[in-house]
Parts: C-alpha cells; sequence; structure tokens
C-alpha cells in the first residue's frame, strides 16, 4: 500500500515540550517501524477533554495516541493502531514477528506472536493490573511539570484522571526507594531473555525477535521513554540497574536515525 501521510497525536504538557507518554510512544515507533510518513499533532490534556475534540473524536473522553489515516478515519489505541498497520501495511516488516513481512507470516505463529504481545502491552504496558511500578515511579515528576498551569494540574492529579478515590494523596505518598526497587525487579525476565543463549548460540538483541525490535520492544521503551522524560536520574536508576537491559535501552535510543535519542536531546 502507497505510504500516504497520516497525521498522529501526540500529547505534551504545552506545544513544543517533550513527548512523555508511553502509550504513544508505543505507536510512534510502530509508524516509523512500518515505514509510514507522519506529522505530529501535539496535544494536551486540556485540547483533549475540549468539546471540539470530543466532537470530532466521538468520544467522551478522547485518549491518545490516535492515528488520522485520512478525513474521517480516526483510529484510537495504541494496540488497534498496530493492527491497522499491520493489515494497511502488510509488505512490510511485522511488529509481532519483525524478522518477516506481516504478508509472509504463519496464520500461528502470527496469532501465538500478536497474542504475547497482547498480554504483555495489558500487563507491563498498563498501570491498573500493577505489574510495574513505572507510573506510580513518575507520579510527582509528571504532576510538577503541570504545576504551572492550574487547571491542567486540577485535572491531570484529579481521582476522575487518575481513577481511584484520594488518589494524588495516595501517590504521592509512596516510599521512592521502594518503588525504585521494585521497578527495578520488573525488569529481571528482559535482563534473563538478553543474557541467555539462544538455541543457535548467540544472545538476543531485541525483544520481540532477536535481530529486530517490534511491538513487545516499544512497549517496554515507552515504559522508559515516561520514565527518561519526567525524570533521566529515575531512568538511570532503574534501567542501569542490569547491564544487558541498558544496551537495549542504548540500542532503542539509536533506532530509526536516533529518533528517540533526538527527542531526549532537543525537547524538554
Ligand atoms: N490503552 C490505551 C491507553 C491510552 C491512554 O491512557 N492515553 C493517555 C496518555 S498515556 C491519555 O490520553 N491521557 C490523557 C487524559 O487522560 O486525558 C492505548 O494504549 O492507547
Amino acid at each position: 500500500m502507497a505510504s500516504e501521510r497520516v497525521k498522529f497525536y501526540d500529547l505534551v504538557v504545552e506545544p513544543g515540550r517533550t513527548f512523555y507518554s508511553a502509550n504513544t510512544w508505543k505507536t510512534r515507533l510502530s509508524l516509523l517501524h512500518k515505514n509510514v510518513p507522519f506529522d505530529v499533532i501535539e496535544v494536551t490534556p486540556m485540547m483533549l477533554q475540549s468539546d471540539e475534540f470530543r466532537q470530532r473524536t466521538g468520544s467522551a473522553r478522547p485518549l491518545v495516541p490516535m492515528v488520522e489515516f485520512a478525513r474521517d478515519d480516526m483510529v484510537f489505541n495504541s494496540f488497534v493502531i498496530a493492527d491497522r498497520l499491520e493489515r494497511d501495511y502488510a509488505d512490510s516488516s511485522s511488529l509481532y514477528i519483525p524478522e518477516q513481512d506481516t504478508s509472509d507470516c504463519h496464520p500461528a505463529a502470527y496469532a501465538s506472536a500478536r497474542a504475547a504481545a497482547r498480554v504483555f502491552e495489558r500487563g507491563l504496558g498498563d498501570s491498573d493490573p500493577g505489574w510495574s511500578t513505572f507510573f506510580e515511579l513518575i507520579y510527582t515528576d509528571l504532576a510538577r511539570a503541570y504545576k504551572h498551569l492550574p487547571v491542567d494540574y486540577e485535572y491531570v492529579t484529579s481521582d476522575r484522571k487518575l481513577g481511584f478515590a484520594n488518589a494524588h494523596a495516595k501517590l504521592s505518598a509512596l516510599n521512592m526507594n521502594e518503588l525504585i526497587e521494585r521497578a527495578r525487579m520488573s525488569l529481571l525476565p528482559f535482563e534473563a531473555l538478553l543474557t541467555d543463549n539462544l538455541p543457535n548460540g548467540g544472545k538476543a538483541s531485541f525483544i520481540t525477535s532477536p535481530t529486530k525490535a517490534g511491538f513487545t520492544d516499544y512497549v517496554l521503551f515507552g515504559r522508559y521513554m515516561m520514565v527518561a522524560t519526567l525524570n533521566a536520574d529515575k531512568a538511570e536508576l532503574v534501567f542501569s540497574a542490569h547491564p544487558a537491559v541498558s544496551d537495549w535501552v542504548e540500542r532503542m535510543l539509536d533506532l530509526y536515525d536516533g529518533h528517540a535519542k533526538h527527542i531526549l536531546d532537543t525537547r524538554k
């Protein structure tokens, strides 16, 4: 399929600032993986809450990532977008089995790989199931980033946004040393995967496949970018605790002409 430019909606504290959303990083990297040219539309939480956005998206609570493939063809949710990219750009490396083009993947192997990616993104890649502590780890940094914008601050620290009672007080009272330790431990499976010997004797460079990054890498790297953009010291403390994971972060930063590294270097 011809690669038409699409519009990719990404979250910022204010226009011109950095891209900190773990979920939108999945989509940004999925678009780059599939070689789909895109224009970034920077949106703030208040823009997303506006009547204009609610009407345009037909959703009472619009969330990013969103990709506008064409007028009146807006797709939400990072996994739904990934599936759409797999369908529309089947003649390029699969997000779930990156060593093959999507159209060449065996259906049974494809279903297994897609299911593994889905479980992982709803597990470690999501705050709700409690598999990891990445959101809790940066919550106070996120709140601080909005402090000078009273209306946005009120929203991002509200129970409505955070999803449970007294959320701001509870999240702010968590013990940071314990959070850092738990976040480190949540990376142990990846350190093992990247250190184990493969059947051919080599080592895996990426998580989704030994030689090429894919959707599962983008899920974990989204968590890394969320932490690194909001508090670089915490990212260092957590991700550098494991040598193989630390090397993987460097490889991820270098992907697609150093796309993520460039954003870390140029946007704050
Ligand atoms: N499961 C969804 C999660 C989407 C989501 O939670 N997006 C957040 C950013 S990480 C958002 O739009 N937040 C703005 C808001 O809550 O108003 C996905 O993967 O796309």
